[in-house]
């Protein structure tokens, strides 16, 4: 190495010369690949940041609907480890000749779309398999009923669950979808996930749960 030193004093050797170039390689591929899971960090949270502010607005919906029910006239009142991807309310309005008497009905469901239907196959090709979409129906089942989306991207199952009977990711219910409402204790339990997939086909998911105290 001296003598190779020596005998090249004003520039670099070639070995000096091939080794600056495999620390170049080395130091250029590592900044490389720290601003790309730099860049793949930022845009997961910005994703997620999206989702949350998705999810928190359908649920806001959906409290608007659901936020003063009873339990009476909630359809079905799912108790853990049941849950189900739809509810009904119809809310009581008096009573008339010693019977209540009932407005009309609105419910709020998980469905599947045209584009993407439930087959196991990412139809829409935007990452997600068989995701649907949560609407809200007023005043079902009348010429005046009216639907309304509320949020898309819902996964089919909530992260971490399969359809098999179980509560494989531990949250209380078997088998619950990316909506799912559950009912115990006086208190209806909304969870909702809401997932989208990264540039890189990763799929990010938001979950967001609220519990509302019914009234008796
Ligand atoms: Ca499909
Ligand atoms: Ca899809
Ligand atoms: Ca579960």
């Amino acid at each position: 190495m001296k003598s190779l030193r020596r005998s090249c004093t004003s520039g670099f050797t070639l070995v000096e010369l091939a080794i600056s170039s495999v620390v170049f390689g080395v130091i250029l591929s590592a900044t490389l690949g720290a601003s790309f899971t730099a860049q793949n960090g930022f845009s997961a949270a910005v994703i997620r940041s999206r989702l949350e502010q998705r999810a928190q607005r359908a649920l806001d919906l959906i409290l608007d609907e659901f936020g003063t029910a009873g339990q009476t006239g909630l359809t079905p009142a799912s108790a853990p480890p049941l849950g189900s991807f739809s509810l009904t309310y119809r809310r009581p309005t008096g009573i008339a000749a010693g019977a209540i008497t009932w407005g009309n009905a609105s419910t709020v469901l998980f469905e599947y779309t045209a584009d993407e239907p439930n087959n196991g196959v990412d139809d829409d090709g935007d990452g997600l398999v068989d995701e649907g979409r949560i609407v809200l129906i007023r005043n079902v089942g009348l010429p005046t009923e009216r639907r309304t989306v509320l949020a898309t991207g819902v996964p089919e199952l909530m992260p971490g669950e399969l359809a098999n009977g179980l509560d494989d990711n531990g949250d209380g219910l078997a088998d619950e979808r990316g909506l799912a409402f559950s009912v115990a204790s006086g208190v209806l339990t909304i969870r909702l996930a809401l997932g989208e997939a990264d540039a890189h086909g990763r799929r990010i998911t938001s979950i967001q749960r609220i519990a509302i105290q019914l009234r008796n």
